[in-house]
């Protein structure tokens, strides 16, 4: 079995559950939530259980880690390693390196993830319904992250801690701390997950404990498989590295505005918003391949308002409602411009 349960379905253990009351020696924490009732005497080991009872994956690594990766991002940026619009578009001022002002002293970065479902839509045009999928990630996006990182804050406020969202590599993060390998795709995978995982990283003043962070590893379904290389439409999957080209990826080009390059296929396009062409064909996400939720479904009469990129406050109410229930994060016109690509022949 692997130590990061790749080859087992966790390691079984059960710390107390609802009603249980165990005390033992050390700093006591009583924690209260839903599912979860007990009294042990470490936050990280509440933290876990938490996580555990939800489904979530969890990890406590020291903050001076998000040091090393920074340097680690910077050293391969300044070798050239990204094209250097796609590094100030996407990577530049994305992170924020510093922990909030707000906590005293950030000693740790809490990283978690939770499984993700895609969402199949459907839009009627002339009469007939045509499915567009939108990928876990983008589905309940800023609830989801909002809803893990109010989690762990409200755990550690029982100990007198707190979590401050976190925006810094997340994958690199979950990785480094042994929650996910990559694949080949450059996506993390998690046990149980596979890739159809959303993950939320927290500042936090617990300290670290443990080190158990290690380099990064890929997954053993790789070693033998080129799928999503050969899958991906537009080559950012490359064979002479493993960091995607990112600046070739589907999803870069369809999450930022203005018009798609001459170059991208017509049929490149498979998503409302990012692609998911590396993820279908994976053998590493079998088991959670069918993890897709329908709806909602948008009438011949919305679809119509939609690709004529009707304004969002000039849609009916309901319209407004179904879109707003996505929480993609995605702003309406790029939404708009997006379903045109996709449905170019359905007219
Ligand atoms: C920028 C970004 C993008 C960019 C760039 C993607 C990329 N691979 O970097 C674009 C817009 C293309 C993108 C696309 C997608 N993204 Co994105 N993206 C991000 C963002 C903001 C930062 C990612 C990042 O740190 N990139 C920098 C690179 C350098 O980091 P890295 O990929 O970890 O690279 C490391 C490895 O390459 C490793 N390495 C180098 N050499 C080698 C060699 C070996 C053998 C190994 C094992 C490792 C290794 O070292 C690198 C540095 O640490 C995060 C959110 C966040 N705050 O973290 C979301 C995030 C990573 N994205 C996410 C998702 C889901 C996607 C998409 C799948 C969305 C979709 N379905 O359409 C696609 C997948 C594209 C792909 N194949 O990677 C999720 C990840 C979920 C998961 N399970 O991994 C995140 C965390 C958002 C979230 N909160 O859920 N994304
Ligand atoms: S498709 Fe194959 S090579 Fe690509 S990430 Fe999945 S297992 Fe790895
Ligand atoms: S998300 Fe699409 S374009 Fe990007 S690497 Fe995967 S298959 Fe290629």
């Amino acid at each position: 079995m692997a130590a990061d349960g790749w080859a087992c379905v966790g390691d079984g253990r059960r710390i107390g559950g609802r009603g249980s009351q165990r005390v033992t020696r050390g700093l006591c924490v009583h924690m209260t939530c839903d599912d979860v009732d007990m009294t042990v005497e470490d936050p990280q080991t509440v933290l876990r259980a938490v996580a555990g009872a939800r489904g979530w994956v969890l990890a406590v690594v020291s903050a001076a880690r998000v040091v090393e990766v920074r340097r680690g991002l910077e050293s391969a940026h300044a070798a050239g390693a990204f094209d250097p619009d796609f590094y100030d578009l996407e990577l530049a001022d994305t992170f924020h390196w510093e922990p909030p002002s707000e906590l005293d002293e950030a000693r740790s970065v809490i990283v978690v993830a939770r499984p993700a479902t895609a969402g199949r839509l459907v839009f009627r045009i002339g009469g007939r319904d045509i499915a567009v999928m939108v990928p876990p990630t983008y589905r309940r996006f800023r609830v989801a992250g909002r809803e893990m990182v109010a989690q762990v804050d409200q755990v550690l406020r029982s100990s007198g801690h707190r979590a401050v969202a976190a925006e810094v590599p997340k994958k690199a993060l979950a990785v480094g701390a042994g929650l996910a390998r990559y694949g080949r795709n450059n996506i993390a995978y998690f046990p149980r997950m596979g890739s159809y995982a959303q993950i939320a990283a927290a500042w936090s003043d617990l300290p670290a404990g443990e080190d158990l962070w290690r380099e990064p590893v890929m997954l053993e379904d790789c070693d033998a498989c080129r799928a999503c290389a050969v899958a991906c439409p537009t080559g950012a999957i490359s064979g002479e590295r493993f960091l995607l080209r990112g600046e070739l990826c589907v999803t870069h080009l369809n999450e930022w505005p203005g018009s798609f390059p001459e170059w991208l296929s017509g049929s490149a396009h498979n998503a409302l918003v990012g692609c998911m062409r590396c993820q279908d064909v994976c053998p590493a996400d079998r088991d959670v391949a069918g993890w897709v939720e329908d709806g909602p479904a948008f009438s011949d009469e919305e679809t119509r308002l939609l690709l004529a990129a009707s304004p969002l406050e000039g849609l009916p109410a309901e319209t407004r409602v179904k879109l707003d229930g996505l929480d993609t994060f995605m702003e309406h016109g790029l939404l708009c411009r997006n379903l045109a690509a996709l449905l170019t022949g359905e007219i």
